[in-house]
């Protein structure tokens, strides 16, 4: 019998949001996934993970039950349970909590692990606001690069371009893991248009192997570079000064910022030499067009808002915006969606308190809180491996005073340390609408499979949860094609025409504006920008330095990457065979330089310290790295580790604006295991 073939959209937090044809057989198990190469972005190829989607659909390792907790936290041991019994549990302790502490001691704790619309910004916290609990800054993957926008006058160049693009710098990105669509059309400009590729990168990643010129600043310090090119810009005469006249305000002030910033001292402090500097900035400056695609990666510093700031403000400097491929390369499509409709910010009481979700350490240990966190309830995140300052992570999940759930699909370390698991449905399993954070397209997924085990999708949480708790509003009545199709209406996408019967026939629809021109006679980039002021954000571009700069006196000599896999997305996968296979060991990269004088030789095993934790590690000894930078993976587990993971050595801090993360800007010493 033929099979049946759906289309679905891939949930994953990446920019691509691909789109996939899933091939079901007569038995309802899917036996194939592929790229759907009608998707503009997706065209022929999916990543090396979703390529082998179905290993983890049917992975021996999914939570098929939920299970209730009958060892310590942490060791992993539990009972199958049924969903009425998990459900009347949580139900009568969540009870009980808000009647001894208020609902302020329950934290929802998720991120994008799914981002379907339903499943990261739906129900689940319409749920959670309409109980008054405390509520989550979900800030840990670069907020800076969108807060930086706000009244500045930034106008992005659709990503869809960059194949015209004359030179292309992609700055704290590795494409060719995080987001091989951008790569296919960084490829395509390199090909046909002998497009330049400049790459800013401490390490030499995937992406950086393949650049015409690899620049490498210390981690952090890129806003003292995109200062220098602007000083060096100016001095040599190559500002737009006709572009400037007609689009910017402030040059004067601009001016002033950069006066000091020579290529001497971006030097000094970049770790780069002045011709580099100089050299690619003339580069940048005489292109035709430049366009800048910046990543997360470079989101990682104390510092990194401003360097965004920075870096901003290349493009009207050089009039590169006169071409539709110059500019700041960048999409966002989620805001195409009513998304309030379904996760109903309205619901939360005027002075609910908000924590940080990179400070979930902090927060579930610290005795002064009050009302303290007594229950978690955790889906689309697993803070113990991807939050900062692992140790006091696993700290608090430990108490025994507190009540956590965690709905998932695998038994991942916060899982381990649950009283009840939930199991939850992946990308095959549920209807989703997905939005993308890098390309102009919004998606429709649906179901191409049953649920495997008693398996259940965040919204089907919700609406269980809030029927249990006794809330009779009307949208958590409602199911999951109901939902998909509010989030529709009276959106940004409804005014273009997408209703929820042409999104599901079609599979994707492009949202915003057409791509193909370049800024129009209205545009007005601001250099000195009242409305960053009222974010926090210094109104003109400024360098801040990252917090941990290695000193001759300081115990801690070396300057520490923790960094995506190519195999992986975050912790996701890191128990599969196309993770393991690819990685089986965790390797610290190191230079030979940093190595030799520590008695270190290529595949010893090493121990990887600072003051906040350790970490267990082989040692690879590579040029991929800077002397005095080393890497180590994020994303594994415990149970695939010696020892604690990357976020053992990284601390809470947050960033200077938007509290973004510093997950990239600590020291370490490295040493042999003895
Ligand atoms: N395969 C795979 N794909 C993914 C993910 C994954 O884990 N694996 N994660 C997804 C998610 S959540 C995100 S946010 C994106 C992120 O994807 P990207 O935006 O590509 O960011 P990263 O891969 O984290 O880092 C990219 C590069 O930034 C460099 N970097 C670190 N600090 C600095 C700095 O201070 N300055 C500069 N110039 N460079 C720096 C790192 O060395 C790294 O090579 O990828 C998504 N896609
Ligand atoms: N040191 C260091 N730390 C980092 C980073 C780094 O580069 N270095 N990167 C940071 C960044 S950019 C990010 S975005 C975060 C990412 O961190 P997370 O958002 O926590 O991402 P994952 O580790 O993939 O965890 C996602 C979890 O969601 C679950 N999940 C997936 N789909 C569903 C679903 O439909 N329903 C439910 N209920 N659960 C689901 C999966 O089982 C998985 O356990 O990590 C951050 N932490
Ligand atoms: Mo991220």
């Amino acid at each position: 019998m033929a099979h049946q073939e759906t289309r679905v959209t891939c949930t994953h937090d990446c920019p691509d949001a691909c789109s996939a044809i899933v091939s079901v057989d007569a038995s309802g198990r899917a036996v194939d996934i592929r790229a759907d190469p009608s998707h503009p972005i997706t065209g022929r190829h999916l990543c090396v993970k979703v390529d082998r989607y179905l290993e983890r659909v049917y992975s021996p390792d999914r939570v098929m039950t939920p299970l209730r907790r009958t060892g310590p936290k942490g060791e992993g041991r539990f009972e199958p349970i049924t969903w009425d019994d998990a459900l009347d549990e949580i139900a009568s302790r969540w009870q009980q909590i808000i009647e001894t502490h208020g609902a302020e001691a329950i934290l929802p704790y998720s991120y994008l692990g799914s981002m379907g619309m339903l499943d990261a910004f739906g129900t689940c916290d319409a749920l959670f606001n309409r109980l008054g609990a405390t509520l989550l800054d979900r800030s840990i993957c670069g907020p800076q690069g969108f807060a930086v926008t706000f009244g500045a006058g930034v106008q992005w160049s659709d990503p869809e371009n960059l194949p015209d693009a004359e030179t292309i710098v992609v700055w704290g990105m590795d494409p060719v893991s995080t987001s091989i669509h951008t790569w296919e059309l960084i490829r395509r400009a390199r090909k046909h248009n002998h497009a330049k590729l400049v790459v800013i990168d401490p390490y030499r990643s995937r992406t950086a192997a393949y650049a015409d010129i690899h620049l490498r600043p210390h981690a952090g310090t890129d806003g003292a570079l995109a200062l220098a090119m602007g000083h060096v810009i100016l001095r040599d005469e190559l500002a737009d000064d006709e572009f400037i006249a007609r689009h910017t305000t402030d040059i004067d002030d601009y001016r002033t910022a950069v006066a000091d910033w020579t290529p001497e001292r971006a030097a000094e402090e970049t770790g780069l030499s002045v011709a580099e500097i100089v050299e690619f900035a003339h580069l940048y400056a005489t292109a035709r067009p430049a366009a800048i695609r910046y990543g997360v990666g470079m989101q990682r510093s104390a510092g990194s808002g401003s360097a965004l700031r920075a870096i901003q403000c290349l493009p009207a400097l050089t009039g590169q915006q006169r071409w539709a491929a110059g500019g700041i390369s960048n999409a966002v499509s989620i805001g195409a969606f009513n998304l309030d409709s379904i996760s109903r910010p309205d619901f939360t009481l005027d002075g609910t308190r908000s924590v940080n979700m990179i400070q979930l350490g902090r927060t579930l240990t610290d005795a002064d809180l009050d009302p303290p966190i007594r229950a978690l309830h955790v889906w689309n995140s697993n803070p113990a491996v991807i939050a900062a300052d692992q140790q006091k992570v696993l700290e608090g999940l430990r108490r025994d005073d507190l009540f956590t759930v965690v709905h998932y699909q695998f038994l991942t370390d916060t899982a381990r340390h649950a009283d009840i698991v939930l199991p939850a449905t992946t990308m095959l399993e549920h209807a989703d609408l997905v939005g993308s954070w890098g390309f102009s397209y919004i998606s429709w997924n649906e179901a191409a499979i049953k649920p495997v085990g008693e398996s259940r999708s965040n919204a089907e949480v919700a609406r269980l949860l809030a029927s249990r708790l006794g809330l009779d509003d009307e949208l958590f009545k409602l199911d999951d094609h109901q939902l998909m199709e509010l989030a529709l209406t009276d959106s940004a996408a409804a005014g273009e025409g997408i209703t929820p019967e042409t999104l599901r026939q079609d599979g994707f629809a492009r949202v915003g504006p057409s791509s193909g021109e370049p800024v129009g006679p209205d545009f007005m980039f601001a250099f000195s920008a009242e409305g960053l002021a009222s974010a926090g954000i210094h109104p003109v571009a400024q360098y801040r330095p990252p917090a941990n700069v290695p000193t001759p006196d300081g115990s801690f000599p070396l300057r520490l990457l923790t960094l995506k896999r190519h195999h992986s997305i975050n912790s996701s996968y890191t128990s599969l065979p196309v993770f393991l296979g690819a990685e089986p060991e965790t390797l610290c990269e190191i230079h030979p330089d940093d190595a030799e004088p520590r008695g270190i030789n290529d595949g010893d095993h090493v121990r990887v310290v600072n003051g906040l934790g350790e970490m267990e590690c082989v040692a690879s000894l590579t040029e991929k790295v800077t002397p005095g930078t080393v890497t180590v993976p994020f994303g594994r587990g415990q149970g695939q580790h010696r020892s604690a993971g990357a976020n053992s050595l990284t601390s809470d801090l947050l960033g200077d604006i938007a509290d973004g993360p510093t997950f990239c800007d600590n020291l370490v010493e490295v040493g042999p295991l003895s």
